[in-house]
């Protein structure tokens, strides 16, 4: 892309009413404005995050075997009856009549819808496991929206929801989706722990969040510092394996690590001292196991082995798709802009043309431009007619990985200089080095 040619609308001034950092810099960096309170417009460079994060978790839920399919954001208020939770759910659920007086409502989750198409369409225990998942829009009329797309009222949700026969069957569910969020923040580049948390409106016994370290995150959490040195790295575990998912599970939750709303001041104080943890994060995830909360009363049953019917046993299972965008900028970032993680940046590199109108310099920008993209990659050529500060400035605030600076003095010694935005490094070398470098760094074959 061409920077000329993209919608940018970068800002020069920090907005007064963003009061944390990746607010602030996805309002100056382009990437949302505000429609009304707690909901935004996704402009193009955030857009294209919002994208990438989804893609990512797209590729984790069907490794391990999720279905993805699309669920509508209006429900009919009679399933919400059906399961009680019309009522009980509060001032949060925006609801809506239609022109034909019928209850309608903006959905802040899908347990009964999901739960409504099984039925109608399961009927056998030979059909299960089951798990299905969307990516849809949700809404909650949040009391206090803040914090950009971080506490939003329209946001989007990552939901899957799993049906087994069996409480060990849908127990084992839950230990997968905890694999396999394990794998995908990772995957984005951040740290998400899981805790153990409060199950809410959602309901059920066993629950785990996921959350980022930072300072700004709106949970307390207390936990034993050994925690953060756990990673999940490159193993291959069989999704169908209870054994394998469960000893992942094991490993990464026994060690205390708790929100303020299950903290145990006694359990925690018996880990050593100096491993107690005080901190604060950024709920991007969670996972539940109900059984049969939603099942029994909405008649969700599968005929068992022995023919008889019998509720199936269910769970569901969150991620925050938008928030995440927010905290992995919370998570990397300075006080020039945004550093993204090469697996979610909205362009690979970014190229800058130091003396744009200089035919030398044009050129070598358009054969690296060109090079870039034949690698099946994204760069974004900064080629307006700007001083150099003025570039570095934007490249800093929109935070690619990394810069490729192109100016008649180094082309005449037949370089080229490529920056790590994260270290502020930098090396001259020829452009067609500096095109393998990039083809390296994402993987491609030159
Ligand atoms: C699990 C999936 C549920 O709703 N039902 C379907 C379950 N869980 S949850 O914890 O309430 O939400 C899942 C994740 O959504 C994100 N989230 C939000 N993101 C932005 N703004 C909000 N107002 C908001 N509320 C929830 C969180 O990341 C949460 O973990």
């Amino acid at each position: 892309m061409r920077l000329s040619r993209y919608f940018l609308p970068v800002l020069k001034e920090t907005p007064a009413e963003a009061q944390i950092a990746s607010h602030r810099l996805m309002l100056r960096a382009g990437m949302i404005k505000q429609a009304s309170a707690g909901i935004y417009s996704w402009l193009p460079l955030g857009y294209k995050v919002l994208r990438n994060v989804e893609r990512i978790v797209h590729e984790e839920q069907q490794r391990v075997g999720h279905i993805p399919m699309l669920m509508p954001t209006l429900q009919s208020a009679d399933l919400w009856r059906e399961s009680g939770r019309y009522d009980a759910y509060g001032p949060e659920m925006l609801r809506i009549r239609d022109r034909h007086e019928r209850d309608m409502l903006y959905g802040p989750t899908n347990e009964e819808m999901i739960t409504d198409i099984f039925r109608s369409h399961v009927g056998s225990y030979k059909d299960l496991p089951l798990t299905l998942y969307h990516i849809q829009w949700k809404f909650r009329d949040e009391v206090r929206p803040r914090f950009g797309v971080m506490r939003g009222r329209e946001f989007l949700m990552k939901d899957g929801y799993n049906f087994d026969l069996t409480r060990e069957d849908a127990l084992h569910a839950y230990n997968r989706h905890l694999v396999s969020y394990l794998r995908t923040y990772e995957r984005m580049g951040l740290q998400a722990i899981p805790m153990r948390a409060d199950s809410g409106p959602i309901g059920g016994d066993d629950t785990h969040e996921f959350l980022v370290l930072a300072e700004t995150g709106e949970s307390e959490v207390f936990y034993d510092s050994e925690i953060t040195d756990l990673k999940f790295g490159d193993r291959q575990i069989d999704p169908t394996s209870h054994e394998q998912c469960r000893a992942v599970l094991e490993e990464f939750t026994s060690r205390y690590a708790r929100t303020d709303e299950t903290h145990d001041e006694a359990l925690f104080n018996e880990i050593p001292e100096a491993r107690r943890r005080v901190a604060r994060g950024i709920e991007v995830g969670q996972i539940f196991y109900f059984g049969t909360k939603y099942s029994e009363p909405m008649g969700a049953t599968v005929q068992g082995p022995d023919g008889k019917p019998v509720p199936v046993h269910m769970g569901s299972h969150g991620i925050g798709v938008s928030r995440l965008v927010g905290a992995l900028i919370e998570a990397n970032h300075d006080e020039n802009g945004i550093i993204w993680p090469e697996g979610v940046t909205p362009f690979h590199c970014g190229i800058v043309n130091l003396k744009q109108g200089d035919a030398q310099a044009d050129e070598a920008c358009t054969a690296l431009y060109e090079a870039i993209e034949a690698l099946g990659l994204e760069p974004l050529y900064d080629d307006r007619d700007e001083r150099a500060g003025a570039k570095f400035a934007t490249m800093d605030l929109v935070g690619l990985p990394w810069r490729i600076t192109v100016g008649p003095r180094g082309l005449k010694n037949g370089v080229v200089e490529l920056t790590s935005r994260r270290s502020g490094e930098s090396e001259e070398l020829p452009p067609e080095q500096a095109v393998e470098k990039i083809a390296q760094i994402y993987g491609k074959a030159v």
